[in-house]
């Protein structure tokens, strides 16, 4: 079962649409894997997203990091935590630079895209869900791909 963040913090009704911008640095084949990943989560809830440039004022701001990179939260090189997000409204989306990552599902590598799919479902407010095949299920291997479950959408749609 879906669940939220301690005082379920959510965006407001009048932000419905996000924008998000990738910080300068961003590795290229890492941009139509989120946009897909946003997509997916616009068909399925109240949202819709657009890209912006203006990665300044952005609602969303994703980025690749490595090690300590300045937000209390330092990655750990190869495996251990792959990306982190924040709960409504912070916005950052940060990938771990140190990671193999794959647009396509290959073995020993991490799909992009299902992990902008778990990360995104933090960003708009949801926590871990107990349904394995959730998005939000706290299982992830590398070469897995998966796709949003109706947990997933259940969860919004309660939040929201
Ligand atoms: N990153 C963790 C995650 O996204 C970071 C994290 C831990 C977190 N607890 C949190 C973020 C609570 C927000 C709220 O869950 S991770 C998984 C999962 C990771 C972990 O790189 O370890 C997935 C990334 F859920 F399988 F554990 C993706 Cl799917
Ligand atoms: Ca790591
Ligand atoms: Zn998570």
């Amino acid at each position: 079962h879906y669940s939220f963040f301690p005082g379920e913090p959510r965006w407001p009704a009048s932000q419905s649409h996000l924008t998000y911008a990738f910080l300068p640095g961003t590795r290229a084949d890492a941009i139509s894997p989120v946009a897909k990943a946003f997509q997916t989560w616009a068909a399925n809830t109240h949202f819709s997203f657009s890209r912006t440039e203006d990665y300044v004022n952005a609602d969303i701001k994703v980025s690749f990091e490595r090690g300590d990179h300045g937000d209390g939260f330092p990655f750990d090189g190869p495996d251990g935590t792959l990306a982190h997000a924040y709960a409504p409204t912070d916005g950052r989306f940060h990938y771990d630079a140190d990671e193999q990552w794959s647009v396509i599902a290959t073995p020993g590598a991490y799909h992009l895209e299902t992990l902008a799919l778990h990360e995104i479902g933090h960003l708009l407010g949801l926590e871990h869900s107990s349904i394995e095949g959730a998005i939000m299920y706290p299982t992830f291997m590398p070469g897995e791909s998966k796709g949003l479950h109706g947990d997933d959408i259940q969860g919004i749609k309660a939040l929201y």
